[in-house]
């Protein structure tokens, strides 16, 4: 009697990611585009700079490079975050991090499904960031009502899904029903031109918020971009306007630095398509938009702190009277004065303790192997200035919660840019009321999610390890 072979989650990933990418370019014909993009304005990056294509290589991430992408959906009840939680574990998806958007004006909380290890985040990073709706936000107790009546009544799952989610539970997925699970959860995430509700109630949601007509009056959480990953975000953005993308006017995060530090940003609007209502009319919704990202190193909690408190401050010197809303250009020349205080030199921000690194063994040092014992190991930085060791950027794998709200005001056509003092930085009163969303958060997911920092202090302290167990002849 042989048990089935199960296949991994990492091959399921994979799997689902392409089939994503595949199914988003027919739905979104302009993201094929985009793709193309990318890859060009990639492959040079790398040509022009050799040492960066070095550091994707000692990262394991030149190969991920072309599969990287994340996406973003948007939920309406607690149900459907946890089953959610359920069918991305089948794909090693995890939900790390919460970000609460509301300060920003856009009425929800979420948090980033993606692996957590690294050997799986080098097969395969794929990242949905995931959005609860939160209808208590929503000020009209009759709309609030009809809102989360009309959610009641969906299912956003196929039923055979759900059989496999359970599958995968008691044990594993085999070739076959690994293949059948990815075409049906495709199902949850594919677009539909109609809409569930008739044209006067999605036009009085809409009015309410934009993003509750787009969470409550579909069947279900359409799949809103797809984010290759760009090595020059500035390039990438002077060229989308040539392929025939309206850029969004801002590139969100950090300024371009020499040491590039978490995640820089920048999107295409929406499209307006048509939707056909229950009542017969048509109308227009614009959900879907294209979006990349440049990620650079990621920043310990006291980086952080400091990232968010330069932004904040960078925010409060664009108050222009005259209201103007500033160019990329403008805002990026401004970015970089104030993002001064940021030390931009690897070594410096390593020995700060402002960003993660991982460690390895250079040639020298693989050559040194058994020379110490434990009493007569150098420290640290000793290694490195030796040369034995040498220390690599840790590549951020997360989202910026005012990058987010961004690109969520963006692409939902609201204007107000409003500079919300989130996360590290909030006071302690803010604080407490988002530890009390984040709980709340956490009880329709039903998980807690998984602290960032941690993933990132764990991978860092787990190579260091490693390079000084090879270092001791202790590792064959
Ligand atoms: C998600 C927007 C946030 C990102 O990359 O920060 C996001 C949404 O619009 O649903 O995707
Ligand atoms: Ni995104």
């Amino acid at each position: 009697h042989v048990t089935a072979a199960y296949v991994t989650t990492d091959h399921i990933r994979n799997l689902f990611s392409s089939a994503m990418s595949a199914m988003y370019q027919t739905e979104v014909p302009l993201y094929a585009t985009l793709l193309k993009l990318v890859a060009k304005v990639n492959q040079a990056t790398l040509a022009k700079q050799p040492q960066l294509a070095e550091q994707l290589k000692a990262n394991g991430e030149l190969a991920r490079l072309s599969v990287e992408r994340h996406g973003a959906i948007r939920v309406g009840t607690a149900d459907e975050l946890a089953m959610l939680r359920r069918l991305f574990a089948v794909m090693g998806m995890y939900p790390v991090g919460y970000y609460d958007l509301s300060a920003a004006g856009v009425p929800v909380h979420s948090t980033a499904f993606r692996p957590i290890d690294r050997a799986a985040l080098a097969r395969n990073p794929f990242r949905i960031f995931t959005s609860l709706l939160r209808l208590d936000l929503i000020d009209n107790p009759q709309l609030r009502e009809q809102a989360a009546a009309i959610l009641a009544k969906r299912d956003i799952f196929t039923p055979r899904v759900r059989e496999l989610i359970g599958n995968y539970e008691q044990g594993g997925l085999t070739e076959p029903q690994a293949r059948e699970f990815v075409a049906e959860a495709l199902e949850t995430f594919r677009w539909h031109p109609t809409s569930t509700v008739d044209l006067a109630t999605y036009q009085a949601l809409q009015q309410a918020h934009p993003l509750i007509a787009d969470v409550v009056c579909f069947r279900g959480p359409h799949i809103n971009h797809l984010t290759p990953r760009t090595l020059d975000i500035d390039e990438a953005q002077l060229r989308m306007p040539k392929a025939g993308m309206a850029a969004k006017a801002l590139i969100e995060g950090p300024p371009q630095r020499r040491c590039p530090i978490l995640l820089r940003q920048t999107s295409f609007k929406a499209l307006e398509e048509s939707i056909r209502f229950t009542d017969g009319q048509v109308g227009a919704h614009s959900a879907r938009f294209g979006e990349i990202e440049q990620r650079g190193v990621a920043l310990t909690a006291k980086g952080r702190a400091l990232y968010d408190a330069l932004l904040a401050k960078s925010g409060e010197s664009a108050q222009a009277p005259s209201d103007a809303p500033l160019d990329n250009q403008a805002h990026q020349r401004q970015l970089t004065v104030v993002f001064t205080a940021f030390p931009d030199d690897f070594g410096v921000l390593r020995q700060h303790d402002l960003a993660f690194f991982t460690y390895q063994l250079t040639p020298a040092g693989l050559a040194a192997r058994g020379r110490y014992s434990v009493a007569s190991l150098p420290d640290k930085e000793t290694l490195l200035a030796q040369g034995l060791l040498s220390a690599t950027p840790l590549t951020y794998e997360d989202f910026l919660p005012v990058s987010a709200a961004g690109i969520f005001q963006s692409n939902l056509g609201l204007t107000t840019r409003t500079e919300p003092s989130l996360g590290s930085h909030a006071a302690p009163a803010q604080q407490a009321v988002l530890s009390q969303s984040q709980a709340q958060f956490e009880q329709a997911l039903g998980a807690c999610v998984i602290d960032p920092f941690a993933l990132y202090a764990e991978q860092e302290q787990a190579s260091y390890e490693l390079a000084i167990q090879a270092l001791l002849g202790r590792i064959p």
